[in-house]
């Protein structure tokens, strides 16, 4: 067997996630923290970065890069209250770069908060009942749940399953308490144990979804972990499982790549917690330790075959799991505009081009949103697509709401094309330390040049679904598009054509390294013989696959 990586030998001193972060923090030389412990503060729930943008210009003036840090906020199923939206919002003003970002997965991001910040920061976030913790590192991470205010009371019966599965797999360690909240000091961390994680926690990060059919928008089938919730005659009875999903992949490297999960089989509402924690410790056990690009769990699923995996769960939960239930995805975006909910109170999902909340021009995201937070009695839920449900408001605020909406700029999701309203670019420059290309600050522009194409050949009201991320990281999920494009270098990108509109096949790669004039070039064509060939519910992916412009691949 290899040794482990260095980033288990890191895990493994950091005695439960303690490291040297009190020190790196305390230390006011620099605006960096220890390179172990860049490690470790991502369990915390944080990434070191700096802007990318001025890196060369400081190192010719010989000065350190600007360091900083993003900080994730965990919230199952990205349920935020309006104080918890105000408090935010206050520290993305004070502390961040003005902006907050809704990430792919249901949390908020700050950008740009400075070392000497970051105590305070996180303790203004656990003074209205958030935290950081688990957010990132190799571990259980926010979990997710369809945010479809059309179906409300789906939903209500889902939620507490998301919340009992996110709390049974948090860490137990004290050390977030004791280094951020001033906690008492666990002396060197004995006492402390992980009952599942143990003392170097995961191999690689982990991510667990609910979704509620027939909207697939968490996608779910891009988890590590899934589960399907299953109604009968409106009554949630359990949910179908799936294992082994994941989008990572590194260009040029074919042993990595990205997996659709497989569904495994159904458990009850009662199987839940211990089918969530052995799926877990399955990966704990078994997943790689010594090559980190092989280590999430699609890949210990692909070495052993899903049979053992199965086979090594049921032994450990005691049961086996009853046969998958039928369900069907039609969708993976969000449904936009108001929804009454059956309990007299109405949803608004609002489109957020890119995730991000900021004031730009007489769009006014940050400051609208913050005067709806000042009034609104109901609550927020963030969207797996970047987008914004102001949910649950009662009547006789539904007016206020419109005007401020109109106010501020924020009724773009009337507006805009389906293909705008749709897309998604993840963050990439200028803090993604991995990003190879543009991706968000390019979204808008380059959904110009798409709708032009549209517009030529009369399909400009046509949905279609397109994203892009910086690097085959696969951060806004590209691969389930039916239009992907994946960053190369700087302007230049991988085009990949032919998911479906429902999440449940990836797209397949079509043109390498191209810039923007030949990508256009290269999709006027297939859109023109789309626009006449098309039968009428036809979608854009399914007519490339029955044209034979693609053909389909295994998960
Ligand atoms: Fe991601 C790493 C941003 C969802 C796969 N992701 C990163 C980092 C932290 C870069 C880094 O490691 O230094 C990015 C921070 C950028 C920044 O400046 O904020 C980053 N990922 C994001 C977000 C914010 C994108 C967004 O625009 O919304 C999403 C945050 C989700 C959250 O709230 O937790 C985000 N990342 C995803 C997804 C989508 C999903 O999970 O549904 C994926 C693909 C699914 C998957 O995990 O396979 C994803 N991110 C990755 C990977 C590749 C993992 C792999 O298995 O190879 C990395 C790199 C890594 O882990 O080494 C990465
Ligand atoms: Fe960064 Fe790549 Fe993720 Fe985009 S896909 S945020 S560039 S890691």
């Amino acid at each position: 067997m290899s040794n482990p990586s260095e980033v288990e030998g890191i895990k493994a001193r950091s005695q439960f996630l303690r490291g040297t972060l009190k020190e790196s923090v305390a230390d006011d030389h620099t605006g960096a923290i220890r390179a172990d412990d860049t490690t470790i503060i991502k369990f915390h729930g944080s990434y070191q970065q700096d802007d990318r943008d001025l890196r060369a210009e400081r190192a010719e003036q010989k000065l350190e890069p600007l360091y900083s840090f993003m900080l994730r906020v965990r919230m199952p199923a990205g349920v935020a209250t309006p104080a918890q939206w105000l408090k935010l919002d206050e520290l993305a003003r004070t502390v961040g770069n003005e902006t907050l970002k809704l990430t792919t997965r249901q949390a908020f991001q700050l950008h740009g908060v400075l070392k000497r910040n970051l105590k305070a920061t996180i303790q203004g976030i656990s003074s209205v009942a958030l935290d950081t913790i688990a957010a990132c590192g190799d571990i259980n991470r926010n979990v997710i749940l369809s945010a479809n205010p059309e179906q409300t009371d789906a939903w209500q019966q889902v939620y507490p399953h998301v919340q009992a599965v996110a709390t049974h797999l948090l860490p137990k360690t004290k050390a977030y308490h004791e280094i951020w909240l001033d906690g008492e000091l666990v002396e060197g961390g004995e006492p402390e144990e992980e009952p599942i994680y143990g003392p170097t926690y995961l191999p690689r990060k982990f991510k667990t979804a609910f979704v509620v059919p027939p909207v697939n928008d968490v996608d779910v089938f891009a988890h590590d972990m899934g589960f399907i919730a299953i109604f009968e005659h409106g009554k949630l009875v359990g949910f179908n499982v799936s294992v082994g999903g994941g989008l990572g992949s590194t260009h040029g490297d074919k042993t990595t790549y990205p997996r659709l999960a497989d569904v495994i089989g159904f458990v009850t509402p009662e199987q839940l917690l211990s089918v969530s924690e052995h799926i877990l410790t399955t990966q704990r056990d078994h997943g790689e330790r010594s090559v980190r690009k092989h280590a999430r769990l699609k890949y210990t699923i692909a070495k052993h075959g899903i049979d053992w995996f199965k086979r090594e769960l049921e032994a450990r939960t005691g049961f086996p799991l009853a046969p998958a239930r039928a369900f069907k995805f039609d969708h993976n975006g969000d449904r936009f505009g108001w929804v009454d909910g059956s309990d007299g109170r109405a949803h608004l999902t609002l489109h957020i081009d890119g995730g991000r909340v900021a004031d730009r021009g007489d769009k006014r995201l940050l400051s609208g949103l913050r005067e709806i937070a000042k009034i609104h009695g109901g609550d927020f839920r963030l969207t797996p697509n970047q987008n914004l449900v102001i949910a649950n408001v009662p009547a006789r605020q539904r007016a206020r709401i419109d005007a401020l909406v109109a106010e501020y700029g924020l009724g773009q999701y009337a507006h805009v094309t389906p293909l705008r309203r749709d897309a998604l670019a993840c963050v990439s420059l200028p803090t993604c330390s991995l990003a190879m290309a543009e991706a968000e600050r390019y979204l808008p522009e380059f959904v110009g040049k798409v709708e032009q194409l549209l517009q030529r050949h009369g399909l400009l009201s046509f949905p279609l679904n397109l994203r892009i991320t910086g690097c085959p990281n696969g951060c806004a999920r590209p691969w389930l598009a039916e239009v992907g494009l994946i960053g190369k270098a700087p302007g230049r990108y991988n085009l990949y054509l032919g998911g479906d509109a429902a999440g449940t096949r990836f797209n397949q790669l079509h043109q390498e390294n191209i810039d923007e004039p030949t990508i256009l070039a290269t999709l006027e064509p297939l859109i023109a013989r789309f626009a006449k060939e098309r039968s009428a519910t036809e979608r854009f992916g399914d007519w490339l696959h029955r044209a034979q412009i693609v053909t389909p691949v295994a998960a």
